[in-house]
């Protein structure tokens, strides 16, 4: 399951390193976007909140909806992407 995890990782920030060349991605301070936590700043405890919520779907024991930030009740690789796009944003 780690090394899932970790692949997973690694292939989101090649996706991310590929889109931000292709489209020249800033980050975008607004709503949150990213801060699965809650505590205003996008960091490495978001991916912990995503990791620990990972594979799962509404019901499951490890739901978690802040975890599920493209909102399609199901935690994967595209949520840490958003993750990824607005790590290091700090909202007020
Ligand atoms: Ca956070
Ligand atoms: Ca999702």
């Amino acid at each position: 399951m780690k090394d899932k995890i970790v692949s997973e990782i690694v292939v989101a920030l090649l996706l991310v390193s590929t889109l931000s060349l292709m489209f020249a991605i800033q980050p975008v301070a607004a709503s949150g976007e990213g801060d699965a936590n809650g505590d205003g700043i996008v960091d490495i405890s978001d991916v912990v909140v995503w990791a620990g919520a990972f594979g799962s779907q509404p019901g499951d024991p490890n739901w978690d909806a802040d975890a599920d930030l493209l909102l399609d009740d199901l935690i994967d690789i595209f949520d840490v992407i958003i993750i990824s796009i607005n790590y290091g944003n700090t909202y007020p």
